[in-house]
Formats: C-alpha cells, structure tokens, sequence
C-alpha cells in the first residue's frame, strides 16, 4: 500500500491549510483502494508547490523541469508501459511553461494521468496570477488586474480530444478519491483539473469562495459520454463549478499504436550496438 510521508518524517513544506494536503490525503486514499504499491506507481512532476507533492509519498519519483512534467512522463510511459504514471503538476505548469507538451500528449493519448493543482496563481513564486486566473484578478504583481483572458482547461482538452476529463476539489476528498480512481483505471490520457486554495497568495478564490460555486455533475441529468452534453458542460455559462466526470470516451493509446511497444514495452527489448552504428552511419 502506498502511503504518504507527511506524518513520518513530518518534512513537508506547504504552508498550512494548503488544498495540496488534501489532494494528497485522496491520492493516497485512492493508491490504496486501487491496491496500487510503491513499485507499480511512478510520480512525474515539474517545478511549483505541486511538484512537490511526489516527495511526500512512497513511490518512484521523476522531478523533472517547469513544464516538463508531460514529457518525461511521455518518455516512462513508452519504456515501460506496465507502470502507473501519476502527473503531479500546477496549473502555472502545466498550461502556463508546460500548455504546449499538454496539448502534444492528449494528441498523443498517453496512457497517465495527469493531476493539476488548479489555484489559478504562481503559488511558489509569491502569488502571480496563472493562465486560470480570472480576466481582471488583482494580485500583488497584477496590481490593476491581469490583462489575459482566463483559460479553460476542461474546454481546451475536450476539443483536443482527451478520453477522460473530470474536475475536482480540494475541499471534497471522497469525490476526489472517486476521479483519481476513475481517472487512473482509464485507458488513454486522463486529466483530474482539482480547484485548491491557495491560503497565502489567493485571497479571491477562497475555500468558501469554490464552496458556494461547486457543484456535482451527479446531481444533473449530465451523461459524460455524450460530447455535446461535455461541450455545454464546460462552457458553463452560470459562473458555477461543476464537478465529477465530465467526459469520458476510451481510445487507442500511444503505446498501442506502435508494433513494436504493443509487443513488449522499450526497456524489455535488448540493447542492439550494431542497428543503432548503422541508423547512424546511414543518416543523412
Ligand atoms: C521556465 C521557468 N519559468 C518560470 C519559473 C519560475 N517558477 C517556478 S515555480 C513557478 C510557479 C509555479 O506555479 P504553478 O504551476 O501554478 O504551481 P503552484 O506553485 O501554484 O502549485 C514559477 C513561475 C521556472 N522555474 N522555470
Ligand atoms: S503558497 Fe499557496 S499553494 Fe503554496 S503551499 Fe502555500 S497555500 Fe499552498
């Protein structure tokens, strides 16, 4: 069973009432539903507060640059197919620095799942506001309002074509042990976008503030295998929050859509010195 390091070696370095406790209290939850142990998990991630999460479990870990998390993530996954690939990464991250790699590996369906740590600022680097901040959010560096228009990552993966798309929240473990566990089970790229606070930098999307704006897909005659259903769902236009599953639509991943990883994953395949001499010799 996998557990998190938090209450052994107490090294954690989120300030307190941080959503990434949360986060990493339904991961751990949802490892252990799933069976899942340290050997079979490999966590990417890249630079910011959620990058840091993989320190706190026991897991095989892969930290790699800001934005970079996707395709190193990209990289495990072709060598070794038989891994659970967990993708820790901030919403700076991974639509900011990283927003082109996640658009390459929906294309590409990788087979991971990809956890953003949606607090719509820079939480590392002091509160700048992030590629989900609202149009207008005054933060300290933004000091009259962000000029960029706010992203929307549900939307722009749905159109890209990702099979599996959910949203989540911090303040609401149970349903977010659910989505990783969903998400994990999916074959082919999964996203979990999870609303956190940010207790230090964010004083407008607060606790209370998601709190009155959530609500569960479940609640609605939504059918997330249904696109235009997802299509309505995440140009929500009320300014509410809709969590669960918001489309779900199995593909052929990456890794068997290629003879030669569908037969064996890379690593299983024996070093060849002679062809590798030979495609380089021949190159042109
Ligand atoms: C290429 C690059 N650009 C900028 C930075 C500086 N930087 C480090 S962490 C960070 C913010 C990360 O924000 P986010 O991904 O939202 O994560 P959070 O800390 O909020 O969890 C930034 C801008 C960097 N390290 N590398
Ligand atoms: S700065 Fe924000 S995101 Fe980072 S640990 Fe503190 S509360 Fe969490």
């Amino acid at each position: 069973m996998t557990k998190t390091k938090v209450d052994i070696d107490n090294e954690i370095q989120w300030c307190p009432g941080c959503g990434n406790f949360s986060i990493l209290k339904s991961m751990e939850n949802a490892f252990t539903a799933l069976g899942l142990e340290p050997k079979d998990l490999l966590i990417v991630s890249g630079i910011g507060q959620a990058g840091k999460t993989p320190n706190y479990m026991e897991c095989n870990m892969l930290h790699g640059l800001h934005g970079r998390a996707l395709p190193l993530a990209t990289g495990a996954k072709i060598a070794n197919s038989d891994l659970n690939i967990i993708v820790n990464t901030g919403d700076g991250d991974c639509y900011g620095e990283g927003g082109n790699h996640f658009l390459a590996a929906i294309r590409r369906n990788i087979d991971i799942t990809v956890l953003i740590h949606n607090n719509r600022v820079y939480g590392l680097t002091k509160g700048q506001a992030s590629p989900t901040a609202a149009f207008g959010m005054k933060t300290k560096h933004q000091n009259r309002g962000t000029i960029s228009s706010s992203f929307n990552p549900a939307a722009t993966a749905l159109v890209m074509g990702a099979g599996f798309i959910a949203q989540g929240f911090s303040g609401n473990m149970k349903q977010l042990e659910y989505l990783i566990v969903e998400a994990i089970n999916f074959k082919g790229f999964s996203m979990v976008d999870i609303h956190q606070p940010c207790v230090s930098f964010n004083k407008i999307n607060t606790h209370s503030w998601y709190k009155s704006r959530v609500f569960d897909l479940n609640d609605t005659d939504h059918d997330y295998s249904n696109y235009e259903n997802a299509l309505q769902t995440v140009h929500n236009k009320n300014h509410k929050i809709p969590l669960g599953i918001i489309y779900k639509k199995p593909g052929v991943p990456f890794h068997e859509r290629l003879d030669v990883l569908k037969k064996q994953p890379l690593l299983k395949y024996k070093f060849d010195g002679a062809q590798l001499e030979n495609i380089l010799t021949t190159a042109v």
